[in-house]
């Protein structure tokens, strides 16, 4: 089969830009697309690409230009990109009308909100991880048979009763014996950088899932709840895979979630003298229930740490379901001073944000050793615990606007006055950052 495989361009709308003309918010992103390099790796015998209209935004013009029809496409996405893979999907079949390519979707928004997706455009949506499942679908079509009894797969029918089944997943999900076609994006290589922390990077993941369940957070439905590892031995040829890239970002998003393993592989790489900067996900609570593990990964190259402290209110916190504590946050910030690991932390601000808040978070990020904050505004994303509390109060449901960077709920300030003080923080958090 040729499989053609498509990460969505930048975009996202803003309204602090588009009402108030505050640019300042605005924030590039770049990185390789990993999901489809994974799901890549394990389409063994077939004719692949890539296309990632993230580094190459011309990308699909290109594509439709060509005489080619593919047998599949596939689209990733998350929720502030569902409405743009909808118009590609669409420009597809129009292009390729009577050829007919099987549309696929998977990611985050497929998997939080699978609905979402049951309209013209697409064959199918993949619900949850994707490596193995996507191969039984590839497989199914290739012999043509009947793909939708395949766990994970929903046959899209516009109009028509459209209910993914409940999925289990486990370890086979992750094919682990099969490594990511890094090599799919080599020409994009130079454009994937992490400002900030040091310059070109690679991404491997090393988990799936998490060990908790934070209400505002879509990462635990995409393993119906379960945290799973790659085994060592892979995560090490993976970052060997990825050649003389002097960084590695494990994109996990709790990647010490099993601390025995993460003990494992820290000692493999140290043993391997596998030298590397590496950034990781880590939790407050792990940092402070095991410092000697981040010693350990600190000498086995963890030169920063993101972590999603979230707020600096404990109640707060407990309504976030987050199931950690301030004094944990401060407690895990001094441990990561005293070792030397740079920490880049998450904010969430409310809606309900007022003055006193803006000002003592402010306050709070100042005073502090955190090397890079990054304030997001709290949003419902579908499929959510917050989802479900607060839908009906959603005051914005256009997904483009799903950016966390938007107050999609009401707002207790008048909606200016948010995002100027919202805009006054990022400055602020500049100047932070050109300090430390
Ligand atoms: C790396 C990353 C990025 C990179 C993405 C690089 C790229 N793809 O081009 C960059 C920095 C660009 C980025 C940007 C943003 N990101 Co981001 N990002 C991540 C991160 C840390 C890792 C993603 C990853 O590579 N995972 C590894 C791969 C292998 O796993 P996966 O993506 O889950 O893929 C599996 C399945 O989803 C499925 N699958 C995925 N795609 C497809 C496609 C098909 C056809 C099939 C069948 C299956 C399938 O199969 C895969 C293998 O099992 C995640 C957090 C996380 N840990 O997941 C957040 C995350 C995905 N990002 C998020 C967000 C919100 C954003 C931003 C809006 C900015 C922001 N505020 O953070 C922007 C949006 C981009 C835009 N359009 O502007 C949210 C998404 C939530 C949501 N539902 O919307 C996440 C989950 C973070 C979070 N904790 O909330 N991000
Ligand atoms: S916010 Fe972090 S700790 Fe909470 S569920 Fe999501 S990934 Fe896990």
């Amino acid at each position: 089969m040729n499989i053609v495989l498509i990460n969505p361009p930048n975009c996202g709308r803003s309204i602090p830009e588009e009402e108030f003309g505050i640019t300042s918010l605005k924030m590039i992103f770049r990185g390789e697309p990993l999901a489809l390099e994974v799901l890549a790796g394990n389409l063994v015998g077939h004719e692949v690409r890539i296309v990632d209209l993230k580094a190459e935004p011309d990308g699909f013009a290109k594509l439709l230009a060509e005489g080619t029809c593919p047998d599949i496409v596939g689209f990733t996405a998350v929720t502030c990109e569902a409405n743009t893979v909808i118009k590609l999907a669409g420009e597809i079949k129009k292009r390729f009308v009577g050829k007919s390519p099987v549309v696929v979707v998977g990611g985050h928004h497929a998997s939080c909100d699978p609905v979402y997706f049951n309209r013209d455009g697409f064959d199918y949506v993949v619900v949850g991880l994707g490596k193995l499942t996507f191969r039984l679908l590839v497989d199914a079509l290739t012999e043509g048979r009947e793909p939708s009894a395949i766990p994970g797969v929903v046959r899209v029918r516009p109009g028509d009763v459209f209910t993914p089944s409940v999925r289990k997943y486990d370890f086979a999900d992750l094919v682990d014996h099969l490594p990511p076609r890094y090599d799919l994006v080599e020409a994009h290589r130079d454009k994937y950088v992490m400002s900030g922390v040091g310059g070109k990077v690679g991404f491997v993941a090393t988990a799936f899932g998490c060990t908790h369940c934070c209400s505002f957070c879509s990462i635990p439905s995409m393993t119906g709840g379960r945290y799973l590892s790659h085994s060592v031995e892979a995560i090490i040829r993976d970052m060997r895979l990825l050649g003389d890239i002097p960084l590695i970002r494990f994109v996990d998003a709790n990647t010490f979630g099993d601390p025995a393993i993460a003990k494992v592989l820290a000692e493999r790489i140290l043993e391997l003298g596998i030298e590397k900067k590496i950034v990781a996900d880590v939790r407050a609570d792990t940092v402070v229930a095991d410092p000697a593990l981040m010693r350990l990964w600190h000498e086995a190259g963890l030169a920063a740490v993101v972590i999603g402290f979230e707020e600096i209110d404990d109640s707060r916190l407990r309504l976030m379901n987050k199931r950690s504590s301030l004094q944990k946050n401060i407690a895990a910030l001094q441990i990561l001073a005293e070792i030397g690991i740079r920490v880049i932390g998450d904010f969430i601000i409310s809606p309900d944000y007022g003055h006193e808040d803006f000002e003592r978070l402010s306050r709070f990020i100042d005073s502090s050793s955190i090397a890079l904050p990054i304030p997001s505004i709290l949003t419902p994303i579908p499929g959510t615990a917050l989802y479900r509390r607060l839908h009906k109060e959603l005051v914005i449901t256009d997904l483009d606007y799903y950016t966390f960077s938007n107050a999609v709920l009401p707002t207790n300030l008048a909606t200016q006055e948010f995002y100027t003080l919202y805009s006054d923080l990022m400055k602020q958090l500049h100047h932070h950052i050109q300090k430390s």
